[in-house]
């Protein structure tokens, strides 16, 4: 049972500068108007950091167009930016309607990577620090109404040893004496740290006093779901009246209403013979807000949630209390010019094959997705692991600012998609200490994921964690002290013992049991997979072969389905990807069982069958 408002809602943070974060995905209704500034943007590009001091910020002289949301690196690779690191200004003019001039008015991003600083009419209105996540200004004041107004912001997507992800310098290759694993550009992990404006723009136009925030948890307790529910206000008056209403589809199912008395309001609606979440039967309900003052809807919101109930017990995952087997792929945010920019039919497409291939889950590896891929991720019923960006953190680099940033890059990762079914648990880094630096495994690191994982608890104690970990520190790595299942990626048949299955599978099985022996947790193996040229066939097992890439996949499932504490196989990776270069690499990394462009390779037929036939481990 939950206690009235138990929930934890995270106050409102203005960390980094005019920093204003209300993380409800913006939707247009009676009272919300949503102006789009998807389309195409003018762009200069700030090689030698001189922006500021020549006035850019008031608007600038373009060097070309650029498209939004989209990555620069291939969309301008003529003007030299496929491996550009560094700054590149955008600008954009934009008009409010008249019929919007005493609203509050808002700007959202969905990601810019990794840096941003935004100015309107040349004043400066705010930065923020940190990629894949959403940010939100206050523009009101900033704003002419009925004229024209100018946009512009510096983007930069350098990295360091503080930012989640950490950066690299080519000198670090050098000291670690890796000059053989340097990569250009240089990166410390297996993909491209494109640049831009990812996902949309949007100027929000809303009533002064608003909702702000809601977090959903919820609760079965036989055929009754409870949605408990806590919702944050902006409420500059007097008491207000706020109306929620719990919906099916069309149909009002109860109805609640309340007074804010302060900025908080908290309640539950309990639901006979629910029709709970899974990804059989991906049911919504809606969760409507409206707030009145006086009898004048001021402000209303719309949320899509699901209720279900997810928990690591024994030797299992449990969803709605009966196992689950996870079968999918860690993916990327990855295509042929867009790069990682957001794109619609995209989202589809992948959905699409991942229903046709028999998935039910897959892995935001290695940074939280496009919240548009959860909503649709509910809508089709697919359990996701939702990762946060610190990927292959380097602990000798490690230090209190790094911690600082992945502890608050947490903190809005969990606000962003809390309220989200299909997410089913937090995935708070993958690979650290793939460096081998000794420091991975010290007690600094311990304290650091201490931290973490006590952090991650407090602010959704609903979701297990878990860590992906590579081979690197065998089986005392500190990722599996710190997972309630523990989740392993391995490349036994690929990096290690390339070649020779059998002994792959000797090694692995031997591997899991050792792990299970060790922590008794559920075990998911997160990645496994072989780089793979479609149309290069072999009679004999073959390395980058298609038939290569079925072996060992067939082989992974043979071990992993024949043990009893296994939760999930994820197949490394959906699709082919673009990554730094590097002599190991052919541009693209080719363990996708999709090409980049989405086309099934051989192993896609062989997968599909065995995940369709439903074998004994899977059970949704
Ligand atoms: C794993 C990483 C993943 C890489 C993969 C590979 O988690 O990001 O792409 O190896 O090398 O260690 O293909």
């Amino acid at each position: 049972m939950f206690s009235p408002c138990s929930l934890i809602i995270i106050d409102t943070i203005f960390t980094d500068i005019g920093r204003y974060i209300l993380m409800l995905y913006p939707q247009t209704n009676r009272c919300r108007t949503v102006l789009e500034q998807s389309g195409f943007w003018e762009m200069k590009i700030d090689r030698k950091d001189i922006g500021i001091e020549k006035g850019w910020q008031k608007g600038f002289k373009a060097d070309a167009f650029i498209g939004v949301p989209g990555s620069w690196n291939e969309q301008l690779s003529e003007l030299g930016l496929m491996n550009y690191i560094g700054k590149i200004w955008y600008q954009r003019p934009f008009t409010i309607p008249t019929i919007l001039k005493h609203k509050k008015l808002l700007i959202r991003f969905g990601s810019v990577d990794f840096y941003a600083k935004v100015w309107i009419n040349g004043e400066l209105v705010g930065e923020n620090k940190g990629g894949y996540l959403p940010f939100e200004f206050d523009i009101t004041s900033f704003v002419n109404v009925d004229q024209e107004n100018i946009l512009v912001l510096c983007v930069d997507n350098t990295l360091s040893y503080e930012t989640i992800p950490q950066g690299v310098t080519e000198d670090d290759f050098q000291n670690f004496h890796k000059q053989r694993e340097a990569t250009y550009p240089p990166t410390i992990f297996d993909f491209i740290a494109y640049g831009g404006i990812h996902r949309p723009v949007k100027i929000i136009a809303l009533h002064e006093n608003h909702l702000e925030n809601i977090s959903i948890k919820t609760e079965i307790q036989d055929k009754i779901g409870k949605i408990n529910f806590e919702a944050d206000f902006v409420n500059n008056g007097s008491s207000a009246r706020v109306v929620v209403t719990l919906l099916d589809g069309a149909q009002q199912i109860a109805q609640l209403p309340l007074t804010l008395d302060k900025s908080t309001l908290c309640g539950e609606f309990s639901i006979e013979n629910c029709h709970f979440w899974s990804p059989e039967h991906p049911h919504l309900y809606i969760v409507k807000f409206e707030l009145f003052e006086k009898d004048n809807l001021v402000d209303e919101y719309q949320l899509e949630t699901g209720v279900r109930e997810i928990e690591v017990k024994d030797i299992e995952l449990l969803l709605n209390g009966k196992p689950i087997f996870l079968r999918g792929f860690g993916k990327h945010e990855d295509f042929p010019v867009l790069d990682k920019g957001l794109c619609y039919p995209l989202v589809i497409k992948d959905f699409q094959l991942l229903k046709w291939i028999g998935a039910n889950s897959f892995r935001t590896s290695h940074y939280p997705y496009a919240e548009e891929v959860l909503q649709m991720a509910d809508k089709m019923g697919f359990l996701v692991m939702d990762e946060c960006p610190a990927v292959s953190l380097n602990f000798k680099y490690a230090n209190e600012k790094t911690l600082a940033n992945h502890q608050s890059c947490l903190t809005e990762l969990i606000r962003r998609d809390r309220n989200h079914p299909s997410v089913i648990c937090w995935s708070i880094a993958n690979e650290p200490g793939i460096w081998g630096e000794e420091e991975a495994i010290s007690e600094k690191a311990e304290k650091y994921w201490a931290v973490i994982y006590k952090h991650v608890k407090k602010l959704d104690s609903s979701r297990p964690i878990t860590l992906p970990a590579s081979a690197k520190w065998g089986d005392d790595d500190l990722s599996y002290k710190f997972s309630d299942f523990i989740s392993i990626n391995r490349y036994w048949g690929w990096y290690e013992i390339p070649g020779d299955l059998e002994k792959v599978g000797v090694v692995l099985k031997s591997e899991l049991q050792r792990l299970f022996e060790k922590y008794q947790r559920p075990i998911m193996v997160t990645e496994f997979g072989a780089d793979t040229i479609e149309g290069q066939h072999s009679t004999t097992p073959q390395l980058f072969t298609e038939e290569y890439q079925i072996l060992l996949i067939e082989k992974y499932f043979e071990v992993i389905e024949s043990l009893p504490f296994t939760v999930g196989e994820h197949i490394w990776n959906f699709a082919d990807f673009r990554t730094a270069q590097h002599h190991r690499r052919v541009i693209l990394n080719k363990k996708g069982v999709f090409n980049r462009q989405r086309e099934p390779k051989s192993a896609a037929f062989i997968v599909r069958k065995h995940w369709l036939n439903k074998k004994k481990k899977a059970v949704v």
